[in-house]
């Protein structure tokens, strides 16, 4: 199979005529050649968007609801196999693909519905006969890149909201899950988006990424990814003035009390740990163990996490699949030696899998690590595979501090009874999400999604929080007085 890009409503071959492979991290089967495109095939989408803009600023905007409501209708009807293709193509086990397509048709239908609201406000004039009020406007064009890890949900978030507010979209979708991509671009383009109001562009960053950054005609970026590429995004486009919303990932914590529900705390960690094989921005990286309950819960930890199963996602048997490829398998491992380095106590895993089976994929055995401090890299850095580290602490203030001191600041989360230090909890943890009594992933899409510090530059995606971002605010004046009137000098 070889895939194509979508520009001006025409599917295209790159003009370079140069693709890359797209693998089966599981088990390094092929599954598509996909464009390595160039700077003019980018340009070209961008004229495509552009030119598409100013038609698709004037649909009504319940009408580019409607349009996303089939969107919706469609990624429902197609979710079994667009799960399967996602777990074939990124590696997440079948229900967590089943799960982020879910977040898509979410979105969808959320955003649909912003068709018939996008609220703005009407609020008095300070001079009689006038009327004053405060409208949504569309931005322009909105370059949206994408990372990998949540292949359908992250592009919804961002493409959902562009288009219901009236912008028109260049979409440069991750290297590594170019499939998925195309496969939300024909369902657009088959629910009834005209042509020219999305256009995909599959490539490297530093080609198709950096052309949109830094192309005038580009108004808005919204990117997922790295910390250090989110830096750059952030100053390219910031010279251009673009509007610029980044999601740069975390080091999520969760905190366990002396007095917290045991059996629940396990199943939340496991969960938010190991889930997606810990490859989500909202992963949890670090627990931070009240004294009293350490060595139990090191103890439930260590034999649960010797039990999970890892494999190919598609088997039913599996609850850990593949890393995204060898990079990622080299930087696990990397991290696990930086530890043991540190003097942190290895528990259990700290090994690649790559005997039997696993040879032909990219596995890693879940890791737990004990006698973390919270100054040790493990502890700060985000590493974006199955390695969680345990740090002891004596009580609440102490482990807020633990949490609050990382550069990070997207999730977190704390497992107690204790209504009172639950409430204390809330106010003082400095994250954009924080869970009580669950663990740190799960967002849903109709709350803002984001984090503070170094997790991004200070914008929500999801939500009625997306609007903000991707439209613009217009405030009007109309005065039916029919004569000169003076704002803050006749008042
Ligand atoms: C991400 O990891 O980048 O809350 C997104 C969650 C998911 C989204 C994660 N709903 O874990």
């Amino acid at each position: 199979m070889k895939l194509k890009n979508y520009i001006g409503g025409q599917w295209q071959d790159p003009e370079n005529g140069q693709y890359i492979q797209d693998i089966d991290p599981g088990n390094g089967e092929l599954i598509a050649e996909v464009p390595a495109s160039s700077t003019r095939d980018a340009e070209r989408a961008i004229e495509a968007a552009r030119q598409a803009y100013d038609s698709w600023r004037k649909v009504p905007a319940p009408k580019r609801g409607e349009i996303l409501y089939t969107v919706g209708q469609i990624l429902k009807e197609r979710k079994h196999e667009l799960a399967q293709k996602m777990t074939r193509e990124m590696g997440k086990v079948y229900t967590e693909a089943a799960g982020d397509v879910q977040e898509g048709i979410d979105m969808a239908f959320y955003m649909a519905g912003e068709g018939r609201r996008s609220f703005g406000y009407t609020t008095p004039s300070e001079l009689p006969d006038k009327f004053a009020m405060a409208t949504r406007d569309s931005v322009g064009v909105a370059g949206i890149i994408t990372p990998w890890n949540f292949p359908m949900a992250i592009p919804t978030w961002k493409i959902f909201p562009a288009l219901v507010c009236g912008n028109t979209v260049v979409f440069k979708p991750a290297s590594e899950t170019p499939w998925l991509a195309h496969e939300l671009v024909s369902i657009l383009d088959q629910a009834g988006v005209p042509a020219g109001v999305v256009n995909l562009v599959f490539g490297s960053g530093s080609v198709v990424g950096e052309t949109l950054i830094s192309d005038p005609r580009v108004n808005l970026i919204s990117f997922t990814g790295s910390n250090e590429t989110g830096r750059h995004v952030a100053k390219v486009a910031g010279e251009g003035l673009k509007r610029v919303s980044l999601e740069l990932g975390g080091k999520n914590a969760i905190i366990v009390l002396d007095d917290a529900d045991l059996d629940l705390a396990v199943d939340g960690i496991l969960w938010s740990a190991f889930g997606t094989t810990g490859q989500r921005c909202t992963a949890c990286s670090r627990l931070i163990v009240q004294k009293g309950i350490y060595q139990r819960l090191e103890q439930r930890l260590a034999e649960r996490i010797g039990q999970l199963r890892l494999g190919h996602g598609l088997d039913a048997q599996t609850d850990v699949g593949p890393l995204i490829n060898a990079g990622a398998v080299d930087k696990v491992h990397h991290y696990v030696t930086i530890g043991q380095q540190e003097g942190a106590r290895l528990v259990v895993g700290g090994h690649p899998a790559n005997d039997g089976a696993y040879a032909k994929g990219h596995y890693y055995a879940p890791t737990l690590f004990a006698d973390v401090a919270p100054t040790m890299r493990i502890a700060t850095e985000e590493i974006f595979g199955p390695v969680l580290s345990m740090i002891a602490v004596d009580d609440l203030d102490e482990a807020v501090g633990v949490n609050n001191r990382v550069t990070y600041g997207l999730s977190s989360s704390i497992f107690t009874q204790d209504v009172n230090r639950a409430f204390r909890a809330i106010r003082d943890l400095a994250t954009g999400i924080v869970y009580i009594n669950a663990g740190t992933i799960g967002a849903e899409i109709h709350l803002p999604f984001g984090g503070t510090r170094g997790t991004g530059n200070g914008h929500r995606e999801a939500g009625t929080a997306a609007l903000d971002f991707f439209s613009e605010w217009k405030a009007v004046y109309v005065d039916y007085s029919g004569r000169l009137q003076r704002a803050q000098i006749d008042a």
